[in-house]
């Protein structure tokens, strides 16, 4: 997917045709024999236990297993999983769940791939789990669809939906995993959009926190783990400025002001959510999920490194400012181009201390540079910078990945995790999302496409940089969840870039194939032998 479908700095949107022009049709066939393939995935878990059973060996640089060399020192932190509802569950019509603004958005754009079927997840989670349990994995972060559990957005709760995540935490607890709950991973139930506009209303507030009340209530006693949002600035921008997500509002001048409606509607909901987590959930932990790039000043100078600061401020201060501090970065104060953006004293008093801890997701950067007049993400305002991926030079930030969006720079990464820990007085930190789309992988075949060595040294190099982070900066990281336990359904890229560390196969019945990076962190980890490998010799 595009990120945030960012403006460049001259206003021209050069970005929505580069994206339309990569964006190619493919059909996924979903035939298959259901029996066939679930006999063999059973051969597939029961291989895997086979190489789970041996005690976890320290790690070492000269390794049995046939995998790429494991670290010599194992990462401080515990691994987990991450996953979202509307990416992998599928079912789309069952038990009474309703339609999501990201299904009209499939439904609109027939030449992508569509999520109403995508891993399957709805049927298969218990085949899943059984697959975290062989490599040890034992954090599972996923998300809740708020179309099941209401399908009519504000109306009455629909038990056979909400019966689904219990079952689903019921599974993961009795495997020794601890579920990690998303409420809102971008699947806005369609009815509340057509109602009133979605997150430009402020009726969502009153919405969105009676849905997280019925799922605190649900869940609360068995789930210590939560978010309240992912990632509003990628929602809000995308959805409701740039237009590049669902529901396709454009707002890219911030002439009606959707974004920052959306942004404060975004704040209120999470801290009147969490009043009621407090309440209902009293030894739970809370945050959000905030995603950001790395601003890279483009040169030693004055100007570009405080547009970059800036920049990083426009990005990700925006949400966690007024939740730290009280109030918005000086520098969106200062730009804000319709004043509406007031944090009064009863929010400032309501978001203090509504982050248990700092949820961040990290995929990548770019070079920021000075530039007069220049737009920030689309209806956020002048910020006067600008970014790009190159140097002056020419050269690319970083190599590149399967997504456009995307370079690899595990140097941003620690200095990321470091800007966050230093501005907020070092909070306890998870990453809660990091991963990689290998290049070329979609046209991969089985069973070559296992063999991810580049995504083994993606992670590697990434986590080494969190490692790096706490023992040289001082930040505080205790938890790094993989995007994703399985490859599925990305948004506005189909089934073209997969993110797994599973493979799934989509034209044989969603049939899941560990991949070798999965062996190889859940040795690195101490957490299996790593020696799971699954031959798919036998399809
Ligand atoms: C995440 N960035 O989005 C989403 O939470 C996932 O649902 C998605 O599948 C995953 O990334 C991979 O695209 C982001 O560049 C994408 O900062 C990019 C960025 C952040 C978040």
């Amino acid at each position: 997917m595009e990120w945030l479908g960012r403006l460049p700095a001259n206003g021209v949107k050069q970005y929505l045709a580069a994206d339309a022009a990569e964006r190619k049709p493919t059909a996924s066939t979903m035939a298959g024999s259901k029996l066939t393939m679930g006999l063999l995935l059973l051969a597939v878990v029961a291989a895997a236990q086979v190489g789970a059973q041996g005690p976890a060996a320290a790690p070492s640089s000269s390794d049995a297993s046939g995998l790429p060399p494991i670290p010599a020192e194992r990462p401080p932190f515990f691994l987990g999983v991450a996953t979202a509802a509307p990416q992998i569950e599928g079912a789309v019509a069952e038990d009474g769940r309703s339609r999501s603004i990201w299904d009209t958005w499939a439904a609109a754009h027939p030449e992508n791939d569509s999520p109403n079927v995508t891993d399957d997840f709805y049927h298969r989670y218990a085949e899943d789990i059984r697959i975290m349990q062989t490599y040890g994995i034992k954090h599972f972060r996923f998300s809740v669809a708020w179309t099941r559990v209401i399908p009519d957005g504000n109306g009455s709760t629909n038990a056979a939906g909400l019966g689904f995540y219990s079952r689903l935490v019921d599974a993961l607890l009795a495997a020794g995993i601890e579920p990690v709950v998303t409420l809102y991973h971008w699947d806005l139930p369609q009815v509340l959009q057509d109602r009133y506009g979605g997150f430009l209303n402020e009726q969502i507030v009153a919405d969105f926190t009676h849905y997280a009340t019925v799922v605190f209530e649900a869940l609360g006693s068995r789930v210590t783990y939560w978010s309240t949002f992912n990632e509003p600035a990628t929602f809000c921008v995308s959805g409701y400025g740039s237009g590049w997500h669902a529901p396709s509002l454009r707002d890219q001048q911030g002439e009606q002001g959707y974004v920052w409606e959306c942004h404060n509607n975004v704040l209120r909901a999470h801290a009147s959510a969490v009043r009621e987590f407090r309440r209902l959930v009293p030894n739970g932990k809370i945050g959000m999920n905030l995603a950001v790039q790395w601003s890279e000043p483009r040169s030693d100078s004055e100007a570009d490194r405080a547009a970059a600061e800036r920049h990083m401020e426009f990005e990700l201060a925006v949400w966690s400012d007024p939740v730290y501090r009280g109030d918005w970065p000086a520098s969106v104060k200062e730009r804000n181009p319709r004043g509406l953006m007031t944090i009064t004293p009863e929010l400032a008093a309501a978001l203090r201390g509504s982050f248990d801890m700092y949820m961040l997701n990290f995929y990548t950067a770019k070079y920021v540079y000075y530039l007069s007049g220049g737009w920030g993400m689309a209806g956020q305002g002048v910020i006067d910078a600008a970014d790009t991926f190159n140097a002056t030079n020419g050269a690319s930030i970083g190599p590149e990945t399967a997504s456009s969006w995307f370079k690899e720079v595990p140097w941003a990464f620690r200095k990321q995790l470091k800007w966050v820990s230093d501005r907020y007085n070092r909070p306890v930190m998870w990453v809660t999302e990091n991963g990689v789309a290998v290049p070329d992988s979609a046209n991969e075949l089985l069973p070559g496409v296992l063999n991810d060595t580049y995504r083994i040294n993606f992670y590697r190099d990434y986590m080494q940089a969190a490692m790096a982070a706490i023992s040289q900066d001082n930040v505080d990281i205790q938890g790094y969840f993989c995007w994703s336990l399985l490859d599925n359904w990305e948004w506005t890229s189909g089934f073209k870039e997969r993110f797994g560390l599973v493979y799934v196969d989509y034209a044989n019945n969603q049939a899941r194939h560990p991949k070798q990076s999965l062996a190889w962190l859940s040795r690195w980890f101490g957490l299996s032998s790593g020696a799971a490998q699954v031959s798919t010799q036998s399809i």
